[in-house]
Formats: C-alpha cells, structure tokens, sequence
C-alpha cells in the first residue's frame, strides 16, 4: 500500500471515529465547552488561576473532572491545583468535611441554606485574598454547584459579583422512561430505548455516563428506567443484574435507579394464584422481592405503579383500593429507604362518567390512607398531556397526602419530535396556577414542594424524550424541554423565560442579537402548537391510537372517551364539553375561587373556554368575534406563526452550526406542512357543523374533507 492511500485511509478512520459524537451533532447537548471569546476568557484567566478542591469521593472525582475539562475547553488551561489558598484567584471547592477550615469562615453561614444537596457559589475575600467558593454539604451539592458554576462562564457572566445560594424545592426530581425491553419507547419519537438490554451487564456504553452526567447538570437526581405498563421479567434477576450495573454507572452522579413494578408480578413470577394486596403470601413475596432488589442495587430508590389504569392489573381486581395496594408495596420498601409512586392516572374500563372528573373521584377519599413512604404522581392535567388543559383537581384537594408532579416531555401530543414547542412555558402555566386550596397563592408548585401543606415527601417526574438519536432527542430545540424539566424540578417557581435563555445561550452562544430573536420564538412555540391543534380548550383530536396528526373525526371506537366526538361535543348546536353544573360538574371538583373563574363563559379565560363550556357558533367572544370566527382565527394564526419562526430561524443562517441549522430548517418545514394538515382537517370537520364560512382573507383548504378523513399514516414512532 503506497504512503498516500495509508493516509488517506488513517485519515478516513480518524473523521469516521470522530463523527458520530461530534460536537455539531448535538451530541453534546448544553455541555459542550467550547472556547469562549479571547477578552472574556482572559478575564476569567486573571480571576481562575487556582484550584483547592480536595477529593474524597467518587462523586467528587466526578466534580472535579467536569470542572477541568469544561474549564480547559472554555478558557484553555489556567487552573493550576494548589494545597492552600493563593494571594488571588484560587477557586476553592468544598463541604466542611473536605475543607474543616471553611467552617470557621463567614462563608459557612450559607451551609445553612443549602440542605443535602443544594450549594453556595461565592465570590468573597478569604483571609483577605479574593477568592471564588463553590461550598456545600455532601459531594452532590458540590457537584451541582459545579455544574452552575459552569453556566455561569459559559453565560460570560461576571464571576466578581457571584453570590448565590440555593437548594432544591422538590427532593426526588425523576425522569420516567416509557421504555420498553425489546428497546422500543412508548411515545418516544428520538429513536430507540438507550438501555443495551441485551448487551448489559456486560458491555457498560459510554453513553450511560454521558446520559448521567446531562442529568446531574440540571439536577435530576433519580431514573425510573422501564415503561410503567410494565414488563414484570424487569423483577427478575438477569434484569435487576442489568438495572444494577446502570445503578452503578449513575451513582456518582448522584442518580438512584427506580422501577416500574407490574402489580401482577406475583402471578407471573412467583406462580401465586392471585396478587391481592392482603393476601399474606403475596405480602411475602414482596418483601423477599424487594430484599432481592436491595441486594443488587443497595440505593434503589422505589416502585413507580400504574395500576388498574388502560388495562393494567391492580388491586381493584381484587376488590382492594389504591390505598391499599401503595401500601403493601410500601410496607415492603420501607426497611430499605425506599418510596412507591402511585400513578393516579386512572379512569374506569367501563365508566361513562365525564374522564376528566375520574381521578379525583377515586383518589380523593383515599386522601390520608396512604404509608408515609406513598406519593401519588398525578398528571399535570385530567385527561392526558393535551397541549393545554387546566390544572389536575386533585392538586390542593389531598391535603393529608403527599402529591407529585408527573409532566409528559415527549411531546405525544405537542408534535412529536418534528414540532418545535418549547414546553417550558407549559410546565410553569400548571406549577403557577392558584389552587386556592388555602387562600390565594396556594400555587400548585407549594402543593408538590410540601410548603402549602407541610409534606416531607417531595418528587416531579417527566416523561423522558430521550432515546438513541444521536442528539439524543430528535429535535435539537427538544433538548430545551429537557433542559427546563431538570430546572423546574429543581424550583418549580423557576421563571420559564430565564430557562429558555440559559438554554440557548449555553447551546448556540451568547450572540445578543441570535438571543433577541430565538427567546420571543421559543416562548411563543407552544402556543403555536396550541393554535393549530388544539384552540381555546379543545383537547384530544389527535388521530387514534398513534396519537399523530388531527383526527377530529374520530368516533365508535370500544369506549367513548377514547374518541375526539365525546370531547369536542361538536353538532349544529355548538362546540365545547360542559363541564359546569349543566354539564359533567367537573368544575366542582375545584376551590371555589378556580369555579368563579371557570364557571362563566363571559369571565373565562379563552383559554379554557370549550374545556369548560358548550357554546354557540355564534357566541361572542370577548374580542367581538364569534366563536367560529375565533377558531379560525387561532387555527389560520397557528399556521402564520409557523411561517414566522421559519422566518426567525433563516435569519439565524451563519450564526448557528450549520448541520443544527439546516435540521431545524427541515423540521420547521416540516413542522408548517403538519400545522397545515391540522388546521385545514379541523376546520373543514367543525365547519359542516357550524354552516359558517371561513372567515374573508384566509385561504380555502386545499382538498374536501373526505380526503383529510382517509390519510392514513404507517409505521408511525412511538407505539
Ligand atoms: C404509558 C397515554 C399514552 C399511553 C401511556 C398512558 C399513561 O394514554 O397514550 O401511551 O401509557 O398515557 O400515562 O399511562
């Protein structure tokens, strides 16, 4: 082989090595350290020239390489590790355990604030040197403190006015994985499951620890790693061998694994004839089960349980409450430490009383029946994800029950992975809503943080969108949705715009003008999704079952509140689903305050409007519309809105990795095509209803109805 073909070849080998996880493909999500401008690095240099920051755990390791790497990228090398204290620019990172001096110092007040896992960044003079602290009081609050820290430089904030303390709201902060063991993710659009089932325990991927570390740099701190309709060969032993070594892989990190217990399990793995919750045997077979468990992974954190809910078993098959189901569980993880996260998404299989109103009627009576080591994870909303709905009724009526947050981050019914919807907007709309549960500003975020009525027990989960696509989830503005999920988890106060910004600047830079134009769009995308599926409070007329692209038309399926037709309530009479004392009464289900807000058409928020109320084509609206002219308005701007951030996006051309650039340019098209699909499927449907024209001005659907009513969509991901 002559030279040149050698090198061409070594060459080749090189490129193709380094391509899958370059950097341009996202890959490196909101860590990717690139070098900052020359002026802002050396003066960061000038401010950074030591490193005191002692190590004595694995976690601490962990810190510690995070910080040189990512400092060594944005700044090029300047931290030089010391032993002591240097005249200027020591950065100093510790907890009294590893610096004992630090104790004695003013600085240690702030060790007050910060709990187990929260911290203390600085910039203070010690023993009369400038200096900058990271402290706290275990090595995850170190390696938190960290991570901020390097937002902090990547922001190019300045380093010299640096005083914050935090720690976080919520104690379990969990990402739930729908995966699936064969790999596949249930409404998971970025790909496949990342867990190697096959290749575990053996083969550790390296993307495990880059999974872990995207995750403790926004504060998540526990995985639930299967599908809660849940496999129950994930309880068994070659399974939990293969949880355990991801347990490991996370631990460092901070990260406990969790699992998704199928409540059958007793049947199907211990051969017992029934999994009834007061069944002694079956008791047994849960405690020896969850020993088991504890005997591979020793921090396991608990059970997340779907049950008697779309098919699921659980103890009503046995004539036993959810009380008393989460407590048997309970019962057998508490010797351990660990919790059991109750999903009250449930309806009845037969039940044709209003879905909206059926979790709350089943959980409400149970309030105060459950272990002290039982959270209920409850949905942000009563139906499903939809892309907008009211908060969920049962925030602020369990007092004596300690409720969790369940947000959906896979976008199953905000466009999957081809819309840009940056769902931090959505997150902060149900964490800031007043309950009134206790007076005003009883906020649905002091529900789940325990403030409002004193509960120890803490957690958020979000529904992961996380899978195999190498920029890990599908669409790059995704990432955001991650991203922001970890910081509302974290404080659930958190402002969604602050989010978005640190998001962006992080990821693309802090190009001021890339900023000033990227931040409106982001905030505005979810709305816009609004828009062209869903307006003014309709909600679920996504096609069946792939829940992917408009079917308003959906009717005659096996139960009524699975079709579009028992939500929208669409006839020659109006649109809307009553739920006010005329109707369904669901309303009743809130405080009073949240009623007299809901309960008139005329004073509801347009937002809720056809959630709560059957209206009129011709009712007028607050903006002197009618009802019909309002929908298309919000389904033709929809699509306006998506030519707009087409247009903002192309703006960005030059300014942003151009294989970035060129993905969100398709998916944007992509994006318009279906925004399109929606609107013009949707009101041709409502319009044979409403006999009113569309509106002067906007242009006419391009096919009749039939042909939007036949399309039909294979293979479609996530099921
Ligand atoms: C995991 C919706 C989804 C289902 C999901 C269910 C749930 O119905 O479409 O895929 O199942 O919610 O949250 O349990």
């Amino acid at each position: 082989m002559n030279i040149t073909i050698r090198i061409l070849l070594f060459l080749a080998c090189v490129c193709c090595h380094n391509l899958p996880l370059a950097a341009q493909s996202g890959y490196r999500l909101w860590l990717d350290f690139k070098p900052l401008p020359t002026e802002t690095a050396a003066n960061y240099k000038q401010q950074l020239r030591a490193l005191l920051f002692p190590v004595t755990s694995q976690t601490d390791s962990v810190a510690r390489q995070e910080l040189l790497t990512a400092v060594n990228g944005l700044l090029g090398e300047c931290l030089k590790s010391v032993d002591t204290l240097q005249e200027t620019g020591t950065l100093v990172i510790g907890t009294p355990a590893t610096l004992p001096w630090l104790a004695g110092e003013a600085i240690a007040e702030h060790l007050r604030h910060v709990g187990d896992e929260g911290y203390g960044i600085h910039h203070t003079a010690i023993k009369g040197k400038p200096t900058t602290v990271i402290l706290a009081n275990t090595s995850s609050g170190i390696l938190y403190g960290v991570y901020a820290f390097l937002g902090v430089l990547q922001r190019g904030e300045d380093i010299s006015q640096l005083a914050t303390t935090t720690q976080p709201k919520i104690a379990l902060r969990l990402l739930n994985h729908w995966d699936n063991l064969d790999r596949t993710v249930e409404r998971g659009y970025a790909g496949f499951s990342l867990w190697d089932w096959h290749r575990l325990p053996g083969y550790r991927d390296p993307r495990y620890t880059d999974y872990a570390r995207a995750n403790a740099s926004i504060g998540i701190n526990g995985t639930v790693l299967n599908n809660v309709n849940a496999n129950a060969l994930m309880l068994t032993a070659p399974y939990l061998e293969k949880a355990a070594t991801l347990a490991d892989i996370f631990r460092p990190y901070g990260i406990k694994v969790y699992l998704s217990a199928r409540f059958s399990a007793p049947i199907e793995l211990g051969s017992l004839a029934d999994a009834d919750p007061l069944n002694p045997e079956v008791q047994q077979w849960w405690n020896d089960k969850v020993a088991e468990i504890y005997r591979y992974i020793p921090d396991f954190g608990g059970f997340l349980v779907k049950a008697n809910s779309e098919g699921q078993p659980g103890p009503q098959n046995y004539g036993r409450s959810h009380a008393e189901g989460a407590n048997m569980l309970a019962d057998a993880l508490n010797p351990h430490g660990g919790v059991v996260m109750w999903r009250a998404f449930v309806y009845e299989d037969t039940e044709p009383e209003d879905r909206a109103k059926q979790a709350y009627n089943e959980f409400k009576p149970l309030d105060g029946q459950f272990r002290d080591n039982v959270i209920v994870q409850v949905k942000n909303g009563a139906i499903d994800f939809q892309p907008r709905e009211p908060f969920h009724p049962l925030f602020g009526a369990m007092p004596g029950t300690p409720l969790m947050m369940e947000f959906q981050i896979t976008q199953e019914y905000l466009g999957f992975a081809t819309n840009l919807a940056y769902l931090g907007t959505l997150f902060s709309e149900t964490l800031l809503a007043d309950t009134y549960a206790d007076g005003p500003h009883s906020t649905v975020a002091r529900v789940i943080d325990g403030s409002l009525t004193g509960q120890k027990l803490t957690a958020m989960a979000g529904v992961a969108n996380t899978g195999t696509a190498i920029n890990w989830t599908g669409h790059p503005f995704a990432q955001a949705n991650w991203f922001a999920y970890g910081k509302m988890a974290w404080d659930p106060d958190a402002d969604a715009g602050t989010i978005a910004e640190d998001w962006l600047r992080r990821t693309f830079g802090n190009d001021a003008s890339l900023i000033g134009t990227l931040l409106p769009m982001m905030m505005q995308s979810r709305e816009t999704v609004v828009n062209y599926m869903t307006p003014l409070g309709l909600h679920h007329l996504m096609g069946w079952s792939h829940h992917y692209g408009p079917g308003p038309w959906i009717k005659d399926k096996q139960r009524a509140d699975w079709t579009s037709v028992y939500y929208h309530q669409a006839g020659k009479d109006g649109i809307g689903f009553d739920r006010t004392a005329s109707g369904s009464g669901a309303l009743s289900q809130y405080a009073p305050e949240v009623q007299a807000l809901f309960a008139d058409p005329q004073t509801c928020p347009d937002e809720y409007l056809l959630w709560f109320h059957h209206l009129p084509w011709d009712f007028r609206m607050k903006s002197g519309e009618t009802l019909w002219e309002a929908l298309c308005g919000h389904y033709y701007g929809g699509v306006e809105e998506v030519a707009d951030m087409q247009a903002v996006w192309e703006a960005q051309r030059g300014k942003v990795d151009s294989t970035v650039f060129q993905e969100v340019s398709d998916l944007l098209a992509i994006q318009h095509q279906e925004a399109t699909l929606w609107r013009d499927a949707c009101v041709l449907y409502f319009q044979q209803f409403s006999g009113m024209p569309i509106p002067d001005g906007l242009e006419q659907p391009e096919h009749p109805l039939e042909y939007y009513e036949n399309l039909q969509f294979h293979f479609v991901p996530g099921i």
